[in-house]
C-alpha cells in the first residue's frame, strides 16, 4: 500500500495566490490545483480560495456538490492534513477563511434575510420616499463584497473579434459626458413571500415588499463607451454581437440584449455615483452597470469586464435562476434553456402605508383631501412601477377585496431619464373596509398592461416576478 503523506496547515498556507504551486484543502485533504486553474469553468474566482479551504466557497457555489466535480479534484490529490493540525478530526474553523470578512457594515434598520451573503430589504416604513437613502437601499448580494480599489480600477471591454480596450475609472469620467437618471432597482424575487403564502412555497429568499428601492444615479453612457471601443453603435445589424455581458469582480455575471445596450434612449449607464455620493461598497463601488427598466439582476455591481458576444452570459444567474416557468413546471427535469432570461419587467405595485383617519384629521397633502368626507376613512399609500420604460398611468384601489374600485392620486415626483425608469408613488383616501375585508391595489402602465389577480395562476417554482394584486386584510395590525 502507498504510504500516506501528511501535510501541515502552515505549508498549505504558503501555497496561496502568489505561490508557484497553488493548493487547496477540501475537508481534511489537500490538492495541488495549479495545472487546473486555467480550466476552471468559474474563471479566476478560484484563486480566492487557494492556500486554504475551499469548503466555504463550495457551500456558496452549490454547483460543486456533484460527483463529477469531486472526480476532477481527485486527480490533483497530494496528501492529508497532518493530524496534529486537526481539531476533532477536522480543520479548525479559525483556520478556515470566511469569504465575507471584508464585507462592509450595514444600517441596522435594513431587514436582513441572510447575513452571508448579505440579503437585506428596505423596511416598509422607509419605502415611502421617492429617493431611497443609500444606507437603507435594499442589498442583494449572491457572494461576498469584493475589495475593489477605486483609484486603480480598470474596466476591460472585449469586442467580438477578441480585441480588448481598457479604461480606468478616471478615464471613463474624463472621456465621456456624465449624465444622470433616477431609476428604481427591483429584485426579481420582490414579494416572493406573497406568492409562497398565496399559492404554494416558492424557492428562494422570502422577500416582502422591500426588495426594491429608487435612487438618482450618475455615470456615463454604455453606448458612448462601446462606440469609443470600436462598436458601430448605429449599425442596423451587428455580426457576432447579440449580447452584452457584464462581469463583476467577485464572479457574478449577467447580460442584456445588444439592442438595449445601444438604444440611444435606453439610458444604460456605467454608474459611479448613487444619490450624489460614490457608490457604497454594497452597491458596486466603484462602478456598476445600471440597466433601467430591466430586472435588477442585470445591473451588475463591481463591474470589471464587458464582453460583446453572440451568446448570453453563461452564468447561472443568466442561464437558470432568473427565469419563469408555468405553475405546473417544477425543478425536476426542467429544460432551463426553454425559457428566456428575465429582462424587462411587468407591472408591479404595493401598499407601503395604511393609516386610519377621521374627518378633519388628515395629514395628507391638500390634493388628497376629500371635501365632505364625514366617515372614518383609511389613507393608503404605496409604489407602482412598470418595466421597459413604460409609465404607470393609473393606480386602482379597492377597500372590499376587489369588488369596487377608485383611483389613487399619483404624486408629481420629478423622475429623470428619457423614459419612465422610476417608481410612481401614490396616495388615496378610501372608506374604511369592513372587518375581514381586504384592501387591494393594482396598477396599469401606458401599454394598458396590468397585474394578475391571483398568485395561483402566476405561480412559478422559483417565485420570480410576483406581481399579483397586493392585498392587506382589515383590521391592519395582525
Ligand atoms: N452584481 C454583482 N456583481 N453581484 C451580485 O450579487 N446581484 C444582482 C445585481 N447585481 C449582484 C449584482 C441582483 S440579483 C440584484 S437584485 C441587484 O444587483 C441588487 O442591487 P443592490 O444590492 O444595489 O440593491
Ligand atoms: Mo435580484
Amino acid at each position: 500500500a502507498e504510504e500516506k503523506k501528511f501535510i501541515r496547515l502552515d505549508e498549505v498556507k504558503q501555497h496561496g495566490k502568489s505561490a508557484d504551486r497553488k493548493w487547496v484543502i477540501k475537508g481534511t485533504r489537500v490538492f495541488d490545483i495549479t495545472d487546473w486553474i486555467a480550466a476552471h469553468p468559474g474563471g479566476p474566482v478560484i484563486i480566492r480560495a487557494v492556500g486554504g479551504s475551499i469548503d466555504p466557497y463550495w457551500d456558496i457555489f452549490s454547483i460543486h456538490q456533484n460527483p463529477d466535480v469531486y472526480d476532477i479534484l481527485e486527480d490533483y490529490f497530494i496528501g492529508d492534513i497532518d493530524p496534529r493540525d486537526l481539531v476533532n478530526g477536522a480543520v479548525g474553523s479559525d483556520n478556515i477563511e470566511d469569504p465575507f470578512v471584508n464585507d462592509p457594515p450595514r444600517d441596522s434598520s435594513l431587514i436582513q434575510h441572510t447575513e452571508k451573503p448579505c440579503n437585506a430589504e428596505t423596511p416598509t416604513s422607509l419605502l415611502d420616499t421617492f429617493i431611497t437613502p443609500n444606507e437603507v437601499f435594499y442589498v442583494r448580494n449572491h457572494l461576498w463584497v469584493p475589495e475593489v480599489e477605486g483609484t486603480t480600477h480598470t474596466l476591460t471591454v472585449e469586442l467580438p473579434d477578441g480585441n480588448e480596450k481598457e479604461y480606468t475609472l478616471a478615464e471613463l469620467k474624463s472621456k465621456f459626458a456624465p449624465f444622470h437618471i433616477t431609476a428604481t432597482l427591483q429584485c426579481s424575487g420582490n414579494r416572493r413571500k406573497h406568492m409562497s403564502a398565496g399559492a404554494r412555497h416558492a424557492a428562494g429568499l422570502q422577500w416582502d415588499i422591500g426588495a426594491i428601492s429608487n435612487a438618482k444615479w450618475t455615470g456615463v453612457r454604455l453606448r458612448d463607451v462601446l462606440r469609443d471601443a470600436g462598436v458601430d453603435v448605429d449599425a442596423r445589424y451587428l455580426e457576432d454581437a447579440k449580447h452584452v455581458q457584464f462581469v463583476g469582480a467577485e464572479a457574478y455575471g449577467a447580460s442584456i440584449p445588444i439592442d438595449k445596450a445601444l438604444q440611444a434612449r435606453g439610458d444604460v449607464m456605467l454608474a459611479y455615483e448613487m444619490n450624489g455620493r460614490a457608490l457604497p461598497r454594497d452597491h458596486g463601488y466603484p462602478l456598476r452597470v445600471l440597466v433601467p427598466g430591466h430586472t435588477a439582476a442585470r445591473s451588475v455591481k463591481w463591474l470589471e469586464k464587458i464582453i460583446l458576444s453572440e451568446e448570453e452570459s453563461q452564468s447561472q444567474w443568466q442561464q437558470r435562476d432568473y427565469k419563469c416557468f408555468g405553475p405546473n413546471q417544477t425543478g425536476k427535469d426542467l429544460d432551463w434553456s426553454s425559457a428566456p432570461a428575465i429582462q424587462e419587467t411587468p407591472v408591479q405595485s404595493a401598499m407601503t402605508s395604511i393609516k386610519e383617519v377621521s374627518p378633519g384629521s388628515f395629514d395628507a397633502s391638500r390634493e388628497l383631501q376629500k371635501p365632505g368626507l364625514t366617515e372614518d376613512a383609511v389613507q393608503v399609500a404605496g409604489y407602482a412601477l412598470s418595466g421597459g420604460g413604460r409609465e404607470i398611468i393609473r393606480v386602482d384601489i379597492s377597500a372590499d377585496g376587489g369588488s369596487t374600485w377608485q383611483q389613487a392620486v399619483l404624486l408629481p415626483d420629478e423622475a429623470e431619464g428619457q423614459q419612465s425608469w422610476s417608481w410612481k408613488r401614490w396616495h388615496a383616501i378610501v372608506s374604511r373596509p369592513v372587518v375581514g375585508s381586504e384592501m387591494v391595489v393594482k396598477a396599469i402602465d401606458d401599454g394598458y398592461n396590468t397585474q394578475p389577480e391571483s398568485y395561483v395562476g402566476q405561480y412559478n417554482f422559483r417565485g420570480n416576478l410576483t406581481t399579483a394584486w397586493h392585498r392587506v386584510r382589515y383590521p391592519f395590525s395582525e
